[in-house]
C-alpha cells in the first residue's frame, strides 16, 4: 500500500540529508578559514602554552584550539561537529573577538543555518514527486510549507548530526494534512442515540456495498449490532448482492423492489431498528455522480425523512485525483461527514489517502484493504505516515 508514495519521500528526505551533510562540512572549513583570519588572541595564547604538546598535528600551532579543529576535522569529522557546536555556543556568551568575528563570518556567508533558498530545488523535487502520486495541487502546496516552516532556520550541523530531522520534518507536515477532522468513529457511534442511521454515497462501482457489509462486521466486533437497508433501488440486482452479504453475515435487510423510492427503505430500517433494538442502520445507495439531479434529490429527500446521522462518501483510493474531485464535488452538493477509500491495497500512489481530507475538510474514515469483510481498517493517520516512513 503506497509504497510508490514512500519510495518517493525516502529519496526526499535522503536528498536532503545528503546535500545538509555536505553543506555542513563545508561549514567547517569556513569555520577553520575564519579562525585562520583572526589574531591570536592573548588568552587562547596562554591556553595554548599550558597545552601545546597536543597541538603538534598541526605546523604552526600557535592555537591549540585551531590545531585540534584542523586536525580532528580531517579525522574524525563527527566529535569535530559536536566540539565545534559547544564552541559556537560557547561564543555566543562571550564577547572576545574571535568569537564575534566568527559568529559574524559564518552568518555573513549564510552557511550555518537553513534557508529557503537552500532548499529550493529539493521542494522542487519534492512537489513533482506528490503531484505525480496524485496528491492535490494545494495539498502539495501545505505540505511543502509545513517541511520549509519545519526545517528553515535549523542550523546545517543539527541536520547532519540528526539525520531523522528531514524525516521529520516531512512526517509533521504529512501528518497535518492528513488528519483534518479526524473524529473517533467507534465512540461516536457508541455515544449516539441509537439507532445510529448512516448513509453511503459515491459513484459507481467503488465499494460502497462492500464496505456497507465489512463495517457491519467490524461494528459486530464492537458489540454494536447493525441491519442493512438497501437504498440502491436504481439498479438491477443491488436487492439480491446486498442479501448475499446479509446471508452471509446473518444480518437482516430492509429492502423494497426496483424502482421504489429509497427514502422509505431508510425510513422502514429505522423503524426495525427501533422496535427490536438494533444500534445502527446501514444505509446503501445507488452509484451516482453529483451531477445526476434526480438522483441527488434523492439523497435530499433520504435527508428531509430520516435525517440521518452521518453520511459518509465512498471512492476507491486508487482513483487518486479522480477521488480526490469526487470528494470535493459530493461535500458541496450534500455535505458528507466523512470518506472511506477502498482498494488501498491495490494502490501505490497514495494521493487520494493525504487529499481527501484537507480538500474537503472531513476525515478519512476507514480504508477498504481487499475484498474480504475483515479488510477494512480505520484511518489511522499517525499509523499511515508510520506506515509512509518505515525502513
Ligand atoms: N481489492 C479491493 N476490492 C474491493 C474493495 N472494496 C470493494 N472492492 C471490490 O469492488 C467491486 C465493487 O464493489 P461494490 O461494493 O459492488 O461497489 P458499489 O459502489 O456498491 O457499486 P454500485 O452499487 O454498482 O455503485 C467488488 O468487486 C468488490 O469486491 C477493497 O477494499 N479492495
Ligand atoms: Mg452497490
Amino acid at each position: 500500500m503506497f509504497d510508490g508514495l514512500k519510495d518517493k519521500l525516502g529519496s526526499f528526505t535522503s536528498d536532503v540529508e545528503e546535500d545538509v551533510d555536505e553543506e555542513a562540512l563545508e561549514d567547517e572549513a569556513a569555520d577553520a578559514e575564519a579562525e585562520d583570519d583572526q589574531p591570536a588572541e592573548p588568552e587562547a595564547s596562554a591556553e595554548t602554552s599550558a597545552e601545546t604538546a597536543d597541538g603538534e598535528s598541526s605546523g604552526d600551532a600557535s592555537d591549540e584550539e585551531e590545531a585540534n579543529q584542523v586536525g580532528e576535522s580531517a579525522v574524525e569529522p563527527e566529535v569535530e561537529e559536536d566540539a565545534d557546536e559547544e564552541d559556537t555556543d560557547e561564543d555566543e556568551d562571550d564577547d572576545s573577538g574571535r568569537g564575534f568575528a566568527q559568529r559574524a563570518k559564518i552568518l555573513a556567508s549564510g552557511k550555518s543555518v537553513i534557508d529557503e533558498e537552500d532548499l529550493e530545488g529539493h521542494l522542487d523535487d519534492l512537489e513533482l514527486a506528490l503531484l505525480s502520486s496524485d496528491v492535490e495541487m494545494s495539498v502539495a502546496g501545505e505540505i511543502l510549507d509545513g517541511v520549509k516552516e519545519n526545517l528553515v532556520g535549523e542550523t546545517r550541523r543539527r541536520l547532519s548530526s540528526t539525520g531523522n530531522l528531514v524525516r521529520d520534518a516531512l512526517r509533521e507536515a504529512l501528518f497535518d494534512v492528513i488528519s483534518v477532522g479526524q473524529f473517533d468513529f467507534e465512540e461516536r457511534v457508541t455515544e449516539a442515540d441509537k439507532p445510529v442511521v448512516i448513509m453511503f454515497t459515491g459513484v459507481n462501482g467503488v465499494g460502497k456495498t462492500t464496505t456497507i457489509a465489512k463495517l457491519s462486521q467490524y461494528l459486530e466486533e464492537r458489540g454494536l449490532s447493525s441491519v442493512l437497508a438497501n437504498g440502491d433501488t436504481y439498479r438491477a440486482g443491488a436487492n439480491e448482492q446486498l442479501q448475499k452479504h446479509a446471508d452471509n453475515l446473518d444480518r437482516t435487510l430492509i429492502s423494497h423492489e426496483q424502482g421504489s423510492d429509497p427514502a422509505a427503505v431508510i425510513y422502514d430500517a429505522v423503524e426495525y431498528a427501533e422496535a427490536n433494538d438494533v444500534d445502527v442502520v446501514l444505509g446503501d445507495t445507488a452509484g451516482r455522480l453529483h451531477t445526476s439531479d434526480d438522483l441527488m434529490a434523492q439523497l435530499e429527500k433520504i435527508d428531509r425523512v430520516v435525517d440521518p446521522d452521518m453520511t459518509v462518501f465512498v471512492d476507491e483510493a486508487v482513483a487518486g485525483q479522480d477521488a480526490v474531485n469526487r470528494a470535493r464535488e459530493f461535500n458541496e452538493a450534500s455535505a458528507i461527514d466523512g470518506a472511506i477509500l477502498t482498494k488501498a491495497d491495490a494502490d501505490s500512489q497514495g494521493g487520494a489517502a493525504i487529499s481527501v481530507a484537507h480538500v474537503t475538510g472531513k476525515p478519512i474514515l476507514f480504508l477498504g484493504t481487499g475484498q474480504g469483510y475483515d479488510d477494512i481498517e480505520r484511518f489511522d493517520p499517525e499509523a499511515v505516515v508510520d506506515r509512509l516512513f518505515e525502513e
